[in-house]
Order: structure tokens, then C-alpha cells, then sequence
């Protein structure tokens, strides 16, 4: 019999921030879900990333929001002094998604995500450590940069992301949350912060903001465009489900250790091309009908993680199916066109500024 891995915690309340985004939003669905006795306050700035509609019916289920900046320190202080004071049945964390996300926004403005995703990992661990409230930080794959391609025969082209790769962050975005997680650290060794952190590789699901790679292609599809790859479309990435990095979360808050650090991924590498030829298959046109665009300036080619330290806690993903759990997410968006149609058109006038069709 495999005994059932043993909890360090029992959260009962948490401090969720950036809760009205994708993943975020998904987590705060699913702990209401599954988890009835643990309180929810989420902290969202509201940016354009957010949807109010992700958080809609919520507040009937107990969850309070709270619309504001993780950057802003007296707001960070209150919430987080109320979350330590009013624990008493169990512990308290906060779980820290709120972040600047999008690396072709990176691009355009990256101050912007030093200010929000590094200075407001701070002010949040800063005020974890006055309070004596557990943090567990959401940081990506990005920060270990990329990888050659498999088969390719250069170093490490057989190789995964471990909890021991160095750090190679490549664009501003991945930089940011690569300084926030040697933040985090710090404020563990020198200030006696208690946090986890884990790094996961690309999630895809419901409520995802139509700027991303999927999303993206999915509404062009249902428009009944195109998809538009970057480049040569051979960059790989290492797909999750939403749900599986969200119950991967929970592990890491029920069981993870202090100063721990848990990568999450469920061996899930495509490449961009195979991507959208899934897509086409799906919505019945030929698998090539995609056109090539401009590519991103310092583009990473291959994310792949190697999910041992985060099963070790017991954590396995469920969505294995990927091309079963793209067409639930496809049939998310055929049937929520009003949640996505103004923000795509918000994003598409941006993206047709820079991209031109590659011959
Ligand atoms: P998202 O852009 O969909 O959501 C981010 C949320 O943060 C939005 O609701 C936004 O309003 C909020 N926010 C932005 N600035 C804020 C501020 N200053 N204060 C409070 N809230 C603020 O992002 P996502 O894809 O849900 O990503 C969530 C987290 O997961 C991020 O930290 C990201 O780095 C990490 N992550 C994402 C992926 C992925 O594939 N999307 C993979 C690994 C890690
Ligand atoms: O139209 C597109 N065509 C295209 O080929 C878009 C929007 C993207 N792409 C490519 C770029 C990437 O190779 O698809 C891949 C995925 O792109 P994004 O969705 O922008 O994700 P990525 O840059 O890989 O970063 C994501 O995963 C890690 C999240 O946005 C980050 O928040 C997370 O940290």
C-alpha cells in the first residue's frame, strides 16, 4: 500500500492574489470546489488581464475581493495582518499569482513587470515575515531559459528543467519572476520567511486571456481565421492543464517544505506547429492551413520540466489526454464568446501592429 503523504499545513484561509487572471481564477473555482472549509480573499489590481466574470458568483460561495495592488504597501499590510489574526482554526497563506504575464507585453513595456511581478513579490514577502503568514510564491519554468531541441545532438537537447538548473532567464518577464523567486529565498534565509515556491511550465485551460498562444489561435479559429505561428513554429513547450497546476499548488501547500522549491509540469512538450495542426484537426480543416508571422525577438525554443520533486508529495496530473483536453478547452470558448471577444479584439489590433506574414 502507498501510505499518503503526511501535511506540514492545514491552510484555512487564503490571500489570493492576482485571482481574477487565468490561473488564478481557476484556483480560487477549484478550492471553493473542493476545499469548502478554506476562507478566500483575493487581490487583483483588475489590469486588463483580469476578468471580473472569472470571479462571478463567487462572493455567494464566501470569497471576498478585494480590487487593488500587490505593489501597495499599507493595502498588502492590512490584508495580510487580518489573514494572520483571523486564523485561528488553522493556518493562513497567501498565494501570490498576481504578475505582469505576457512576454510580447514584456517587450513593449518591461518596466512594468519589474515593477509588478519583482517589487511586489517583496512587499508581499515583507509583509509574510511581519505577520507570520506563509507564502507560497507561483513562479514559471521561464527562469531556467531554454533548451536546445530534442534530437538536435547539442548539449542538453535530452535534458529537462530540475530544481537544480541554473537560472538563464531570457526576456524581461522571465528575468522578473527570476528575481522574485531569489527574493523569496532571500527573505527565507535572512528574515525567516516561511514560503514555497514553485516553477511550472505553460498552463493551458478556460479563462485564459485570448493575447496567449492557444487562446489565440482557438478564437482566430472560431472567427474563422488562420492560426499565426511565430517563426518557424518549432519552439516546444511543455503543456499543463490549469487544474493539474492548481492541484499541484495545493500539494505544495498542504506538504511542501519551507524553502522548498517544486517544479511542476506533466511531460507535456508539443511544439508550436504540432499545436495548431491539433487545432485544425479539431475544427475540421487541413492540419497545415496556418500562416507563419514574425517572430519574437529572443524567442526561447524548448521549456521541459521534470516533475519529480512535485510528485514525490504525492501529486500526479489527471489531464494526460492532451488533445482531449484541448477540445474541452475549444468547446470553453465556443461557448463563452462574450467572455473573450472584446479583450481579442484588444489584443489582435496590438499583435497586427508588429506582425507581418513571413513569405
Ligand atoms: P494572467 O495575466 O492571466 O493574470 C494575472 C492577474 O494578476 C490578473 O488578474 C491581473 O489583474 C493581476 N495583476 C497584475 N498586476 C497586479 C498587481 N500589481 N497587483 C495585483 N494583481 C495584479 O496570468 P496567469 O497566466 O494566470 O499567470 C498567473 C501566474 O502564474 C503568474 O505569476 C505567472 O508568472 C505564473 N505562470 C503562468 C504560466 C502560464 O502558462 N500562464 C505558467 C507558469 C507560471
Ligand atoms: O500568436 C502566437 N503565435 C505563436 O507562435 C503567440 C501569441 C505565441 N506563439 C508562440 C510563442 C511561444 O513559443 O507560442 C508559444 C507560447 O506563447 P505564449 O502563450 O505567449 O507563452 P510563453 O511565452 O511560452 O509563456 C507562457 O508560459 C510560461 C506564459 O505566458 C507565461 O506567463 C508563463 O510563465
Amino acid at each position: 500500500m502507498v501510505a499518503s503523504p503526511r501535511r506540514l499545513r492545514r491552510i484555512t484561509r487564503v490571500l489570493v492574489t492576482g485571482g481574477a487572471g487565468f490561473i488564478g481564477s481557476n484556483f480560487v473555482h477549484r478550492t471553493v470546489g473542493t476545499r469548502p472549509e478554506v476562507e478566500v480573499t483575493v487581490l487583483d489590481a483588475m489590469t486588463y488581464a483580469a476578468n471580473p466574470a472569472n470571479l462571478a458568483g463567487l462572493q455567494d460561495h464566501g470569497v471576498t475581493v478585494v480590487e487593488g495592488s500587490v505593489c501597495d504597501v499599507d493595502l498588502v499590510d492590512r490584508l495580510i495582518r487580518e489573514l494572520a489574526s483571523s486564523a485561528d482554526r488553522g493556518e493562513a497563506a497567501v498565494v501570490h499569482f498576481a504578475a505582469e504575464s505576457h512576454n510580447d507585453n514584456a517587450l513593449r513595456d518591461p518596466l512594468r513587470f519589474v515593477h509588478t511581478n519583482t517589487e511586489g513579490t517583496a512587499v508581499l514577502a515583507e509583509a509574510c515575515v511581519r505577520h507570520g503568514v506563509h507564502l507560497h510564491h507561483v513562479s514559471t519554468d521561464e527562469v531556467f531559459g531554454d533548451l536546445p531541441l530534442r534530437g538536435s545532438g547539442l548539449p542538453g537537447a535530452e535534458d529537462r528543467f530540475t530544481v537544480d538548473s541554473p537560472y538563464r532567464p531570457s526576456s524581461v518577464y522571465s528575468a522578473s519572476k527570476a528575481s522574485a523567486d531569489h527574493l523569496v529565498r532571500a527573505f527565507v534565509r535572512s528574515h525567516g520567511l516561511s514560503a514555497t515556491i514553485s516553477n511550472c511550465s505553460n498552463n493551458y485551460g478556460p479563462r485564459q486571456h485570448p493575447e496567449k498562444f492557444l487562446p489565440r489561435q482557438i478564437t482566430g479559429l472560431i472567427e474563422g481565421e488562420s492560426p499565426r505561428v511565430y517563426g518557424s513554429g518549432e519552439n516546444v513547450r511543455d503543456w499543463i492543464h490549469v487544474d493539474d497546476h492548481n492541484d499541484a499548488v495545493w500539494a505544495v501547500l498542504d506538504r511542501g517544505v519551507s524553502g522548498g522549491t517544486y517544479l511542476i509540469g506533466a511531460d507535456g512538450e508539443r511544439s508550436n506547429v504540432d499545436c495548431v495542426r491539433a487545432l485544425n484537426v479539431l475544427f475540421g480543416r487541413p492540419a497545415d492551413d496556418f500562416v507563419r508571422v514574425t517572430d519574437r525577438p529572443g524567442h526561447d525554443l524548448r521549456y521541459a520540466v521534470d516533475p519529480s520533486s512535485v510528485r514525490e508529495l504525492g501529486w500526479t496530473p489527471r489531464y494526460t489526454d492532451f488533445p482531449e483536453g484541448l477540445a474541452a478547452t475549444v468547446r470553453w470558448y465556443r461557448d463563452h464568446r462574450g467572455w473573450w471577444e472584446t479583450s481579442r479584439k484588444d489584443a489582435e489590433s496590438a499583435y497586427r501592429d508588429r506582425e507581418e506574414v513571413l513569405g
